[in-house]
């Protein structure tokens, strides 16, 4: 309960803001996009992670805050790199309760507007379960954003109940395969395999979750996964430490 008084007046203060994780194309060799993950960054517990805020953001409704703030600022940093000749694409968790807003979709505009950011340079993630929402308000913002050219990823495929049928219709652009699958491997290669070759069918981009180790980047490259993101290539960091990064990267491509 004082944690909730807390976060309504971190909200308030800008203490919650993203931290930027990197996924790695190994076409390209270089970091092609960057997850933006919510961090509570308060005077005297330090850096308070998405685990102990998120859910009870969620119980509470300030969850469409919570989400608004990460999405205003991720993108509003996306494009100040794109100023500085950084060219990196952005991803932003959605929880279900955003999607439930009727002017979600107006508003993911208007903050693209208000930054001039292309569309296509932002992924929203959702979980494979909210596919299976009969709610209108939910499929009506899906429809939107889809048509405004933001792009859809599934995020964390694998761990829940997926209506695949339906995910072959929704046409999503990307799906990131759950860090326990790639974490399992090679005990469930199979497995893995068979998932990669459904993504394949289905035309989208192939993003592995979970990489720790030299080998399993070089599995799920092997594999055909577009993308990799994991501890290997880097933690989430601050958008400073992001930057860092970004510029090295350009410099060694
Ligand atoms: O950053 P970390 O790996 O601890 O994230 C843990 C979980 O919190 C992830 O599953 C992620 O989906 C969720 N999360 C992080 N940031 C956000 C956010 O901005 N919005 C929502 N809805 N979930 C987030
Ligand atoms: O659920 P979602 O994928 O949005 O959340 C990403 C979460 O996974 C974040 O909490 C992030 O810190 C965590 N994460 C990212 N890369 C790795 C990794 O290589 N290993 C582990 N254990 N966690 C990771
Ligand atoms: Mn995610
Ligand atoms: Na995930």
């Amino acid at each position: 309960l004082e944690l909730l008084a807390d976060l309504r007046e971190a909200l308030r203060a800008g203490h919650i803001l993203p931290y930027f994780q990197p996924r790695f194309a190994p076409g390209a060799q270089r970091i092609v996009a960057v997850e933006a993950l919510a961090r509570w960054i308060h005077p005297e517990r330090g850096v308070i992670m998405p685990a102990d805020f998120i859910p009870i953001s969620e119980k509470c409704g300030l969850i469409n805050q919570v989400g608004l703030t990460i999405l205003e600022q991720a993108v509003r940093q996306r494009c100040a790199w794109e100023r500085r000749g950084i060219d990196v694409s952005v991803s932003v968790n959605v929880s279900l309760r955003q999607l439930c807003e009727p002017d979600f979709a107006a508003t993911v505009q208007r903050i693209l507007e208000t930054c001039g950011c292309a569309p296509a340079r932002l992924e929203l993630e959702l979980t494979e379960t909210l596919l299976l929402e009969e709610n209108l308000v939910v499929a009506r913002n899906l429809e939107k954003v889809r048509l405004l050219g933001i792009r859809i990823a599934i995020d964390d495929f694998g761990t829940g109940y997926s209506n695949l049928a339906r995910l072959n219709e929704m046409a999503v652009d990307c799906i990131k395969i759950d860090r326990s699958l790639i974490q399992g491997l090679p005990r469930n290669e199979e497995i893995v395999r068979l998932v990669i070759a459904m993504c394949s069918f289905m035309q989208v981009s192939i993003v592995a979750e979970g990489i720790e180790t030299p080998a399993m980047a070089e599995w799920a490259q092997r594999h055909g996964c577009h993308e990799l993101q994991g501890y290997y290539f880097s933690r989430p960091v601050a958008a400073a430490a992001m930057e860092n990064l970004l510029l090295g990267d350009a410099g060694r491509a």
